[in-house]
């Protein structure tokens, strides 16, 4: 009977090591099992308060916990079975609310002192609007140093190919029980090392700089989170909150971060990255791009329907597929393949109104796409997916 209890506890136990071994190389990295200390004076000051606090709150638990298995212990009943009785002794109660009370002031000043600097966005020299929306950012310069009227504007998406995190369609109906070759054939492609965080067009900020950002959503609330700034901000529709941060010169480089607040299906599918460059390329950038804002859309026509087919590919995966499907199949939204408003062509205009203005659950994307996107996105509808109408959007056809 104890052999048969002993060889259980044994296999119970190795099994808990082979099935730890998997996860050690992991835990090798000590810092993937903490907060991480992020690059900003700030995050490096959230990340010490962090530390102060469960380094106080180990101690406290150990002596509350020591105390109780002491007691438990030299106190059982079997070694004093007449309880000695303190009840409302005043000395006691006084000092187990007045230590509680000192160490939490104790704890509430540092964090206090951070709190109240993570708070003060006066002086920032660039300050960037970002909108959140289901299911991108839009990011906006309002202004840098002295300059008021920037104009550079843009939206921010997901940049992983449809192919790497969409559910393989198989041929067997609802209930995916294909054959040996059709899941081979729905082998997803390898994901890119940026899976999931990259996007099409990043932040761009200057390091050593104070960035203000004003953060809003458009629709539902998202939250601004870039874990290396030690920035976690709610994007609420209606308001605007405010958070800075200066990233150190010696710290240029690419940071990732993601939406935090539950906002609807594709939450997961709208990464923040931020490109910290040095000040003078920033200054180059920002030129550039507001030169390309003044100078207004672009309406040269496509060269060839290929061309435009190239672009449009880029754009719908970037823009519509989150929704419609990588292969137009539908999803959220309306699927392409094969449907009569892709390939009437006395619907090309309403294919072209739509996606403008939007309609019913659509969003429009005037804002989000130039008019040479939105001739290429719908000259790609209307030739993908086996609709192959031949038909060619010109930037111009869309513009007016
Ligand atoms: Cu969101």
């Amino acid at each position: 009977m104890q052999s048969t209890l002993f060889r259980r506890v044994v296999s119970a136990l190795s099994l808990l090591l082979v099935s730890g071994a998997g996860v050690a190389s992991d835990w090798a990295d000590r810092s993937n099992l903490n907060l991480r200390p992020g690059v900003t004076e700030i995050s490096q000051d959230v990340f010490g308060l962090h530390m102060t606090i469960l380094w106080v709150v180990t101690v406290i638990g150990l002596l509350v916990f020591g105390l109780i298995m002491y007691s438990a212990v030299a106190h059982r009943r079997s070694k004093n079975p007449n309880p000695s009785q303190f009840h409302e002794h005043v000395g006691l109660e006084v000092f187990w609310t007045v230590v509680p009370f000192f160490i939490l002031i104790a704890m509430a000043f540092p964090a206090t002192r951070v709190l109240i600097s993570m708070d003060d966005t006066s002086d920032a020299e660039l300050t960037i609007k970002v909108t959140g929306y289901r299911w991108n950012w839009s990011y906006e310069y309002l202004a840098w140093k002295d300059d008021n009227d920037i104009g550079v504007f843009f939206f921010s998406n997901l940049k992983t190919p449809p192919e790497q995190y969409e559910r393989p369609i198989l041929s067997g109906g609802l209930f995916p029980h294909g054959t040996a070759q059709q899941r081979v054939d729905a082998e997803r492609p390898a994901k890119d090392a940026d899976y999931m965080l990259a996007v099409d067009r990043p932040l761009v900020i200057p390091a050593g700089i104070k960035v203000r950002f004003l953060i809003t959503a458009d629709d539902v609330i998202h939250s601004w989170f870039m874990p290396d700034f030690a920035i976690k901000k709610d994007a609420i529709p209606g308001f605007i909150n405010e958070v800075w941060t200066v990233v150190p010169e010696d710290a240029t480089g690419v940071y990732y971060g993601q939406c935090a607040e539950l906002c609807g299906r594709n939450h997961a599918f709208m990464p923040i990255e931020v490109h910290v460059v040095p000040q003078d390329e920033f200054e180059t950038w920002i030129a550039e791009e507001k030169e390309k804002a003044a100078s207004g859309p672009d309406l040269t026509p496509f060269a060839s329907l290929d061309v435009a087919m190239q672009l449009g590919q880029e754009k719908y995966a970037a823009a519509c597929a989150l929704c419609h499907g990588a292969n137009g199949q539908g999803g959220i939204g309306l699927p392409f393949a094969g449907t009569d408003f892709m390939k009437n062509p006395e619907r090309l205009q309403d294919n072209i109104d739509v996606l403008i203005k939007g309609r019913n659950a659509m969003p429009a994307f005037a804002a989000q796409l130039t008019p040479r996107e939105i001739a290429a996105v719908i000259t790609y509808q209307r030739n993908a997916f086996g609709n192959e109408t031949g038909d060619l959007v010109q930037p111009a056809d869309v513009a007016k």
